[in-house]
């Protein structure tokens, strides 16, 4: 597959994607959310795909929002579509059934922000800087920042973020919870492997129903949320993976998961 503005390497059962248009620090330009949908779109039935890790091109920017040079250029009907096919991009990621981690390795902002949001985990390197800066752009965020940040760092801090664009850098949005980890630049992008690989040992079924029941547990109420549960663990119970797992601890080996 050639892709114009991002590189996809395949490490095993883990696809490393770089956003690369590094001159104007990775920003999402209309191109870019189609080459990522596509990647998306194209491995949803990848079985042999156990975990995404996207970042950006270069030693600055992980993505610093969405190109606004064609924001400017937006009528409202524009606009909207715009905002559509970002939003569809970031359901994507967040329903993708393998975890996908944002390895954050400079500016995280608007876009960007929001791209590293719909991701499972946030890693990111000390010289990390993320916000949402489009209140200063006399904008919203568009691409689901007013929904996913208040559900990440509470409805105070995601008020604070949005309301004054400040961006915060990585040890702050540690402290707030908005990023998990926090590495030296250097050491960010192995890190990142290293959680990567670990996932991708384990089974992908339960993996895919674990990401999917606390992401659709989120929406619904408790008692809903524990009888998806529970449906899903008959479901899982009954793969030959889940056998072989149970069969590896008793015979005290490591399990091998096929994914079936
Ligand atoms: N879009 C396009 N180009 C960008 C962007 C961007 N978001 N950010 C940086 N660039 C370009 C600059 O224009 C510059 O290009 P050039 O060299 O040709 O002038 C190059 O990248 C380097 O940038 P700077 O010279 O500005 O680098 P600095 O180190 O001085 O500053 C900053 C770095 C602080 C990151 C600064 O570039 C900046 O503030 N960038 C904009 C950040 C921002 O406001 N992001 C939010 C954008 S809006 C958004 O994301 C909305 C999402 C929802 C959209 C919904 C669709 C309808």
């Amino acid at each position: 597959m050639d892709f114009k503005n991002i590189h996809v390497k395949r490490e095993g059962a883990v696809a490393v994607v770089t956003i690369d248009r590094e001159k104007a620090l990775n920003a999402l330009n209309a191109e870019t959310i189609a080459e990522l949908q596509q990647f998306f779109r194209s491995h949803w039935t990848d079985r042999e795909l156990h975990c995404v890790v996207i970042t950006g091109a270069g030693p600055k920017a992980f993505v610093a929002g969405a190109d606004i040079k064609e924001l400017s250029e937006l009528d409202v009907r524009g606009a909207t579509d715009t905002s559509m096919r970002g939003l569809y991009l970031m359901k994507s990621i967040e329903n993708f059934p393998c975890p996908v981690i944002a390895a954050i390795n400079g500016f995280a902002l608007g876009g960007g922000c929001e791209l590293a949001l719909a991701c499972d985990f946030r890693l990111a390197s000390e010289n990390a800087k993320l916000g949402q800066p489009e209140i200063n752009l006399g904008i919203i965020p568009g691409y689901g920042g007013t929904q996913r940040l208040a559900r990440l760092v509470g409805r105070g801090k995601a008020k604070e973020l949005i309301f004054t664009g400040d961006m915060v850098d990585a040890k702050e949005a540690h402290r707030i919870g908005l990023v998990d980890e926090v590495y030296p630049g250097d050491q960010l992008m192995d890190k990142a492997m290293e959680l990567a690989n670990k996932i991708a040992a384990k089974g992908p079924i339960a993996m895919a129903a674990a990401k999917e029941l606390i992401n659709r547990g989120l929406d619904v109420n408790l008692s809903a949320g524990c009888d998806l549960e529970k449906v899903n663990f008959g479901t899982v119970l009954a793969t030959a993976d889940s056998k072989e797992g149970l069969k590896a601890f008793m015979e005290k080996r490591k399990p091998e998961f096929k994914g079936e």
